[in-house]
């Protein structure tokens, strides 16, 4: 019999560092809610700041309970360590921060979340940062634009909202290459379905808000990355320059939703197909954009770099952001609300909501239309899911449809359209 050199991720996931026989029997780790830590002696104080001596000090520096869900991270997202922090903002300014300094340039996809948006923009570049984005879908963009002072390649792939895929493998090594560090912010797959470091990138950062958390009741971030790395942000980004420290209480919500992420990412998955099925097959609806369909132009890519196709979408309707705002007020069990990840379907508007921190033009040019719908799929029953998009979507469709008809009557509440037709591969 061989014995397996590495617990799957499942495994991984419920008991990676953690030992019930050390913790008089608890099956669930205990949460370590002090700020501080007694020392022995001020001999042991004074080493453990020196760095002399491993203890814990204060918990914006370090905190048992936080340390286990670093461990956990680091094993999923195959790197050596993690950091903890008190939101995906704190993980991606943290981060910057510190690989960052006057003078040096961050080279960044076209499509970032709004908020990573500003902060290089209305943050980062007032402190002598240059920002640069380059379409990271064309890695030959890259090598043509990346030089000397260029310190750290940046990227989402899925970018939120639009769902442009980028090669992690391609881009990191041309990125090496030119001696950059490569980081990835990994929140809408989860190491379940993308690990980037093993795919050549340096740093994995994720909104743990969305599916490590996966209940929507906490805000929080996390870093994986080389144990080198991990000690300078830790060090730098988050005991100096943010205190963006994540509370104890909402580590336990994320190694208790990393339990079930494994089930959950599957349902998330089996729904998002089902949902973009529906939409892509459905009249109201000019365009989706899911990694799954067989005619996205990266389809190819999502197969080969993404265990699944993920729980996130977005479409545009016929009729633009006015049968758009019909959709989304007709919506009855899908939430309207921003986020992502969570059990709840959720939808929102990217233009006047998570992306409303670029200006129009700026949308314009990073591909962000104003009429996006943004979707992401829940664990509720999916006939549920389905009945009530297919309602909202006659709705949004009824105005173009009666016109055309040259009757008032309501639209019909059931789509005529076959499902089993739509292209997913
Ligand atoms: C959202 N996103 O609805 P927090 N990276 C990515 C993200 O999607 C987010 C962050 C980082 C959304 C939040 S918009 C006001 C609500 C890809 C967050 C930042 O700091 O934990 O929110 O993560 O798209």
């Amino acid at each position: 019999m061989s014995s397996s050199p590495r617990p799957g991720f499942a495994t991984r996931a419920i008991h990676h560092a953690y030992d019930p026989a050390q913790h008089q029997g608890a099956l669930v780790p205990p949460v370590h809610l002090s700020a501080t830590f007694a020392f022995p002696s001020v001999e042991h104080g004074a080493a453990c700041f020196a760095g002399e001596a491993r203890g814990y000090i204060y918990t914006r520096i370090a905190n048992p309970t936080l340390d286990l869900l670093e461990q956990r991270i680091a094993t999923l997202e195959e790197a050596q360590a993690g950091v903890a922090f008190g939101s995906g903002m704190g993980a991606i300014t943290a981060t910057l921060w510190t690989l960052l300094a006057a003078g040096d340039e961050i080279l960044v996809d076209t499509t970032l979340y709004g908020c990573t948006f500003s902060f290089l923009h209305h943050g980062m570049a007032r402190y002598g940062v240059t920002v640069r984005h380059v379409d990271m879908t064309r890695p030959e963009r890259l090598e043509a634009a990346i030089g000397p002072k260029t310190k750290v390649v940046y990227f989402e792939t899925p970018a939120n909202p639009n769902m442009r895929l980028v090669d992690i493998a391609a881009v990191s090594a041309v990125a090496h290459r030119h001696g950059a560090l490569v980081v990835v912010d990994n929140t809408y797959c989860s190491p379940y379905l993308q690990r980037p470091i093993a795919l050549g990138a340096d740093v994995v950062v994720h909104s743990a808000t969305k599916y490590l958390g996966g209940h929507g009741d906490l805000t929080a971030g996390l870093v994986a990355t080389s144990a080198e790395l991990a000690e300078r942000i830790r060090l730098v980004g988050l005991k100096d320059m943010t205190g963006a420290v994540m509370s104890p209480h909402d580590a336990h919500g994320i190694l208790r939703g990393l339990k079930t992420l494994h089930l959950r990412m599957e349902r998330h998955c089996d729904n998002a197909e089902a949902i973009a099925a529906l939409l892509d097959a459905h009249p109201a609806v000019q365009r989706v954009d899911f990694p799954g369909l067989r005619h996205f132009p990266q389809h190819e890519l999502a197969r080969r770099q993404m265990a699944r196709f993920g729980g996130m979408m977005s479409f545009e309707l016929h009729g633009g952001i006015e049968a758009g705002r019909r959709f989304m007020n007709a919506l009855q069990l899908v939430i309207r609300a921003v986020s992502l990840g969570d059990a709840e379907t959720l939808a929102q508007h990217p233009a006047s909501m998570t992306h409303s921190t670029y200006t129009p033009e700026e949308r314009a040019a990073h591909g962000i239309g104003e009429g996006l719908i943004r979707l992401s799929a829940g664990l509720e029953a999916i006939d549920d899911i389905l009945a009530d998009l297919r309602q909202a979507l006659d709705r949004a469709a009824a105005p173009v449809r009666m016109a055309t008809a040259g009757t008032t009557a309501p639209a019909p509440a059931a789509s005529p359209v076959d499902e089993s037709t739509a292209a997913i591969a």
